[in-house]
């Protein structure tokens, strides 16, 4: 399903130190800039491991996400950009070596998004998913083993359902928890008024009628290793929401969507 663009452009205030923990990520821009095959990432070229803020700015003319993508050692940030490729479009299985490491998902032009997470040490590759366009970088140093913060509101992921907790409308950080073992991300509409649960699953699955989402409000994640969580920053509506995950097992087969992984959540 082709959620478009949420024009999510209010700015993400800096991080006011709430006590969640999450003062000592180490910040890391990311910058989206460019148009078409002019699509460019600026990253540092290397940062050390630990708990890292992920300051994403899409600065291009089109949506675009900073999904990461890290490769363990023997091999190169590229292997693993091609294989996960593979795996993405061609449902090849996703090598043990090769890991969905977050990261901040789609955002619209000239938006702003951040995740907060442990970042562990490897070759990496920061991918916008549409397009194929990537850059690479190093996470230098030891494992240093970090948790992301604790928010109010959470969405735990596992296969295949999501269970919601806390979540409110306007502006929040968001625990996502992958607590399964395969890769999962999130992303999720506004159910519009006099559709359910079963008519967003016949959509997902046929994608054909009017779409029973507010496709514009959508919000999403970047896409985790079974065992990760990261913080994300969420904009929400009051309501219901679907939320949902299109990625395939690591052995590959059906979207997870196609697997039962739709579940509604209220946001008030
Ligand atoms: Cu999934």
């Amino acid at each position: 399903m082709a959620l478009l663009a949420l024009a999510a452009a209010s700015g993400v205030s800096a991080c006011g130190g709430s006590g969640d923990g999450q003062e000592e990520a180490r910040p890391l821009a990311i910058e989206l800039s460019g148009d078409g095959s002019d699509l460019r990432f600026s990253v540092p070229k290397s940062v050390p491991a630990g708990l890292t803020r992920i300051e994403f700015k899409n600065a291009a003319k089109a949506e675009g996400g900073a999904q990461l993508v890290r490769a363990d050692a023997g091999h190169t940030p590229e292997e693993g950009l091609q294989a996960a490729a593979a795996w993405a479009e061609e449902g090849r299985p996703l090598p043990p070596w090769v890991h969905a490491a977050g990261g901040v998902g789609p955002t619209a032009p000239n938006g702003t998004g951040s995740a907060t997470q442990e970042l562990r040490p490897g070759g990496y590759s920061v991918i916008e998913t549409e397009s194929n366009k990537s850059a690479s970088f190093e996470v230098t140093g030891e494992r240093q083993a970090a948790e992301p913060g604790s928010p109010e509101a959470s969405i735990v992921a596992s296969e295949y359902k999501f269970e919601p907790n806390g979540l409110r409308p306007g502006r929040s950080r968001v625990l996502f928890d992958n607590q399964g073992a395969e890769p999962h991300f999130v992303t999720g509409a506004p159910i519009k008024a006099g559709k359910t649960l079963d008519d967003v699953r016949r959509f997902a699955e046929t994608e054909k009628g009017e779409s029973p989402v507010d496709e514009k409000a959508f919000f999403s994640t970047a896409v985790i290793d079974g065992g990760e969580r990261q913080v994300v920053d969420v904009e929400l509506k009051p309501g219901r929401y679907a939320l949902l995950c299109f990625v395939s097992d690591r052995k590959g087969g059906p979207p997870h969507a196609a697997k039962g992984m739709v579940s509604e959540a209220a946001v008030r």
